[in-house]
């Protein structure tokens, strides 16, 4: 799977640098939600869902962290270490969080409010439901 990163606008004067993102002008949905991870203990992994409609950015706006990606076929590995790109993750991906630096700030900018019912947390669930939607997958 080919991972997708939008770079983002910085915009720098003397004063220090700034990026703005707008739903639907600099991602591609309106953002209905905002949350961050952050304070990670060392080695601790995250993740392992996918989401049946969910789609969201993530940003590291501080440190580093590495995202795994999986549509069920292919899996990347994305290392997260630059404020100005946004790692946009679609429906049906199995994530997975990990080696956050201890000043890790993970930004992450979601297509919807929080569902539960939107998560597959079973890998097995997962594999299952990508072979029955087939090119759904984006
Ligand atoms: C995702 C990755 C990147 C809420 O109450 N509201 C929320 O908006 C979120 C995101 C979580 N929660 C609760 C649910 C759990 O009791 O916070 C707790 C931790 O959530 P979870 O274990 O799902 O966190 P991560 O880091 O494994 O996953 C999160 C998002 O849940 C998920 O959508 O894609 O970050």
């Amino acid at each position: 799977m080919e991972p997708v990163l939008y770079p983002l606008r910085k915009i720098e004067n003397a004063h220090g640098s700034l990026t703005a993102i707008e739903g639907l002008r600099d991602i591609p949905f309106e953002i209905k939600r905002v949350y961050y991870i952050y304070a990670v203990a060392e080695g601790a992994r995250r993740g392992f869902h996918a989401h049946h409609e969910l789609r969201q950015v993530l940003i590291c706006v501080h440190g580093s962290c590495k995202v795994l990606l999986d549509d069920g076929v292919t899996k990347a590995v994305v290392v997260l270490e630059d404020p100005g790109q946004g790692l946009y993750i679609g429906r049906m991906v199995w994530r997975e969080m990990f080696d956050f630096s201890p000043d890790a700030v993970l930004l992450v900018l979601a297509s919807d409010y929080y569902d539960e019912e939107d998560y597959i947390r079973s890998y097995d669930e997962f594999l299952s439901e990508c072979g029955k939607q087939g090119d759904l997958i984006d």
